[in-house]
């Protein structure tokens, strides 16, 4: 016996992105059905992004989710570049008058959980046997099994915000669906310490050795990364083995003000560019991980995530107003923004790890592009733009 639920829209996915999306539609009245495979806690628990810039700020507002935000939120006005110890400060501010706000992405979700809760949301968390059907058909259906019901959900659209390993990219038959995809040949190892930061500001740093960044999530907790090899596991990094390296790559002056500590959070991240494209199938639009992914360097996979939401809220709240020029433009409009993410994404990476691969004239074009970098404006400027967001469209 399956239960059928109506919904406006059907939201596979409750990490940012999904919670986001139900939040601004539920603002402009409009009903949707959340699912995840995980329950609260586990999404909550993943320690992902720190750095938000403020076109998600505006967006977190816009929810009306950005109270604690402001009030634990840090304002950055820039960061740095760090080359085999010389250090060159993008000034965000001055080269672009805006700053990015570093508040952890564990406290964007808990924020958006709370809210969603508090009004009431549809949640079915811990689902199995996601599936979308009849896409093309103008009244698709989400089935799905909860704690061994089988439910289905008719609804009017499906967004697809499940991520890079969710369901929703591959109901896009494979005749119709383009990928592009980069695997980077290091991870990041990151840590969470419960100690302050070791500069008040992000730094990123090229060293011989590998990638290093200091960054943190208040003035009593930093989080810090360093490249490593995809096949080291957390077990082969003791706590006294990554600060020794971290301080190496760091440079002396920059490590000057290290205090080390325990850490409570240990884990590798591979680093992947990925982009699938069309992010719209019939009446399936996808936004976030589900579409993209960016390397950590640049801080845009959350930001990316929260833009791609932004343009999908605007088109189907137009859409119920009679109006469907924007989510018609959706897929087209976003990519062209991604790709553009992508790019300040890769470049970022390049600039700033050690690739295996490298050759001598490769580390010295990235030892001209620092000191290009730290000698023009021009070229700082376009780093800044970057980082602190493009504009939406
Ligand atoms: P998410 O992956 O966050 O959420 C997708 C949700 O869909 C998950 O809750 C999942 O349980 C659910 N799901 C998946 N399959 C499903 C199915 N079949 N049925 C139902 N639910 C399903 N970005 C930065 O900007 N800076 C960073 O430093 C950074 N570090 C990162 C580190 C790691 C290890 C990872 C994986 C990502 C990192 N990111 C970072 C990117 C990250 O922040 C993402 O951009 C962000 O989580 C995107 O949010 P969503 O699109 O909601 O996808
Ligand atoms: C983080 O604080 O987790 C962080 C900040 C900036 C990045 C990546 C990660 O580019």
């Amino acid at each position: 016996m399956t239960r059928t639920i109506k919904t406006q829209v059907c939201i596979i996915g409750a990490g940012p992105s999904g919670l986001l999306l139900s939040q601004l539609l539920a603002n402009a009245g409009i009903d949707t059905v959340v699912l995840d495979r995980k329950d609260r806690a586990y999404i909550e628990g993943r320690i992902r992004a720190g750095v938000l810039e403020q076109g998600t700020v505006t967006a977190l507002e816009e929810a009306g989710v950005a109270e604690r935000l402001h009030r634990e939120g840090i304002p950055h006005d820039g960061f740095e570049l760090a080359f085999d110890g010389a250090r060159h400060r993008i000034d965000l501010a001055g080269l672009t008058g805006k700053s990015v706000m570093v508040y952890g992405q564990t406290e964007v979700t808990k924020d958006l959980f709370d809210k969603r809760f508090a009004q009431g949301q549809q949640f079915f968390f811990n689902v199995e046997d996601v599936t979308p059907h009849a896409l093309k058909s103008g009244a698709p259906q989400v089935s799905f099994t909860h704690e061994g019901e089988d439910i289905t959900v008719s609804c009017d659209y499906v967004a697809g915000c499940d991520g890079y390993h969710g369901v929703s990219r591959q109901a896009i038959p494979k005749d119709v669906l383009k990928t592009f995809e980069r695997v980077y040949p290091f991870g990041w190892l990151g840590i969470m310490v419960d100690q302050p930061p070791v500069n008040h500001e992000l730094i990123y740093a090229n060293h011989q050795r590998g990638f290093a960044l200091a960054s943190m999530r208040s003035e009593t907790r930093s989080r810090y990364y360093i490249q490593c090899d995809l096949s080291d596991s957390v077990e082969e990094w003791s706590d006294d083995r990554f600060w020794e390296e971290f301080a190496t790559r760091l440079g002396p002056d920059a490590a000057a003000n290290l205090q080390t500590g325990a850490s409570f959070e240990k884990s590798i991240a591979p680093l992947r560019s990925f982009v699938a494209e069309p992010m719209r199938y019939g009446n399936l639009f996808l936004a976030g991980d589900a579409a993209h992914i960016v390397p950590p360097t640049g801080a845009k996979g959350l930001n990316l995530a929260v833009a791609d939401v932004r343009l999908l809220a605007r088109g189907l709240i137009e859409h119920y107003a009679g109006n469907d020029a924007h989510l018609d433009a959706y897929s087209q409009t976003v990519l062209a923004r991604v790709w553009k993410v992508e790019r300040f994404s890769w470049q970022l990476s390049t600039l700033m790890h050690q690739f295996p691969e490298n050759s001598p004239f490769e580390a010295r074009m990235q030892k001209a592009e620092f000191e290009y970098l730290a000698s023009s404006e021009a070229a700082s400027r376009s780093i800044a733009e970057n980082y602190v967001g493009l504009p939406l469209e």
